[in-house]
């Protein structure tokens, strides 16, 4: 079965990741990886494996940040107070992060 990384097109399903992060993380270390990244073209974020632009979005407050930063990941890291827990960052692509796929 073939899966890619986890594409969000509403906030029941953003706040679902968030719940599974929550449920199996041992401590908010990590940010991870999902779908979408605006590599192809600055400031246009489009999920990769459907090639369809974001509907639904949820960055943190002053992202995306842009410039270099084309991957998008879910916030979970320890710093980020709990209101932005979930919310999104464009980040490094080469970042190492970890990540959240779904079955096709
Ligand atoms: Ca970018
Ligand atoms: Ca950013």
């Amino acid at each position: 079965m073939s899966s890619n990384l986890a594409i969000v097109n509403n906030k029941a399903e953003n706040n679902f990741l968030i719940g599974i992060v929550k449920e199996y993380a041992q401590a908010y270390i990590h940010n991870f990886w999902l779908d979408a990244n605006d590599i192809e073209r600055e400031g246009h974020f489009i999920w990769q494996s459907t090639r369809q632009p974001l509907v639904y979005k949820n960055w943190n407050p002053n992202e995306p940040s842009g410039g270099t930063e084309d991957c998008l990941e879910m916030l979970f890291k320890e710093y980020v107070d709990e209101q932005h827990i979930g919310q999104w960052n464009d980040k490094i692509c080469s970042h190492e992060n970890h990540f959240i796929c779904e079955k096709r």
